[in-house]
């Protein structure tokens, strides 16, 4: 009889409408919870030589501000800009070309370059919250901008340039690819079922409760039934939140509660800063008529193993179909299990 536990499977993304495979008769050896002993990277708290920390000089003669909480600038080499024409100027259906408008900002979620997300206080995360928030609303007034896409890249290992802690945001005319994905699931979901993907998804998985990782009054992290990374995870507000500038008081806070649970669980996994791509899917800025989405961000870690050891995307995962070993239980489980104290703190 079929055990998921053992049996090579196919698991599919409701978000996506996207298949993934699953080899867990691959990863049954134990765990053996080893990690390298690799020696905390020490960074100053301000370091001369950062275009990010307070007062410094960035790329074109630009000088930061003295800030003391979150600063957030127009990235020195965006990759779009706001007075690109959006034409179609190739009208041949092989050779497809549409100009692509927005604009691109950096985020410093701390004057601190030594930190993380993972160190950050609790409140100073919720300051992050906050910035997002107004950045959400700043550019989702602009009548080009139709999705604001803020992300975080975290670590060389994800071709991170500055270790100091920030941001980015892509704002765009058109919807990105995830974006129009994720809009017809959601869509025709809600419109079949009369309540959000995520929301039916996630009283499933508090009935199963065998992903998640971290919950609070507001917030739920766990790892997807349909997760490719190890250790992905997915962030799902309780209330079927549209974006983050609807969120109230209580939710923010339990958002930057739920962000520093995750973040010091992940570096606690291995010992390490753990390297990730995160980021929030929140509503379209264009329009008015999302009663289906929902709120929520993705965590992509590509390490697998140990701080050094990651997993590829390559061969069949390019050419056929993403795969995992481990499964999403499991990746759950270690994860919960790891200390809510992060381990530099912990000495
Ligand atoms: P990463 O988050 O991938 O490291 O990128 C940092 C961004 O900072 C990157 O998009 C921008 C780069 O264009 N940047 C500036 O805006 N000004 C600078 O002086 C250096 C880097
Ligand atoms: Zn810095």
């Amino acid at each position: 009889m079929f055990d998921p536990s053992e049996h090579p499977h196919r698991r599919y993304n409701p978000l996506t409408g996207e298949w993934i495979l699953v080899s867990p008769h691959r990863a049954r050896r134990p765990w053996q919870g080893q990690v390298e002993d690799t020696p905390p990277e020490t960074r100053p708290q301000y370091d001369p030589a950062c275009y990010l920390c307070p007062g410094n000089e960035r790329a074109g003669g630009n000088r930061n501000p003295d800030y003391t909480r979150t600063f957030v600038f127009d990235n020195d080499f965006p990759a779009l800009l706001p007075d690109t024409p959006t034409d179609e100027p190739d009208d041949h259906p092989l050779f497809r070309v549409q100009g692509e408008r927005g604009i691109c900002r950096v985020i410093c979620f701390s004057p601190r370059h030594d930190l993380t997300l993972a160190q950050m206080e609790t409140g100073d995360i919720r300051r992050v919250v906050d910035t997002w928030a107004e950045q959400t609303s700043d550019l989702g007034e602009r009548d080009f901008i139709g999705y604001v896409q803020i992300f975080e890249n975290k670590g060389a290992m994800m071709g991170c340039s500055n270790p100091h802690p920030h941001g980015q945001i892509w704002s765009t005319g058109r919807m990105p690819r995830e974006i129009e994905k994720e809009i017809a699931s959601q869509r025709d979901y809600y419109a079949a079922h009369g309540t959000t993907l995520l929301a039916d998804y996630l009283a499933e998985e508090q009935r199963r409760a065998e992903r998640i990782v971290y919950a609070n009054e507001h917030w739920t992290v766990l790892v997807p039934f349909w997760a490719i990374w190890p250790f992905e995870t997915l962030l799902v507000s309780n209330r079927p939140a549209r974006d983050i500038p609807e969120l109230d008081t209580a939710e923010r806070d339990a958002l930057a509660d739920a962000l520093h649970h995750l973040t010091v669980r992940y570096d606690n996994l291995f010992r390490t800063s753990f390297p990730y791509s995160m980021g929030f899917h929140q509503q379209p800025v264009v329009g008015s008529h999302y009663p289906y989405w929902h709120l929520h961000a993705h965590f992509y870690p590509p390490l697998l193993r140990s701080a050094t050891v990651k997993k590829f995307m390559v061969g069949y995962e390019m050419l056929g179909t993403p795969q995992r070993d481990i499964t999403a239980e499991q990746a759950a489980a270690r994860l919960r299990e790891q200390s809510a104290v992060h381990y530099l703190n912990s000495r």
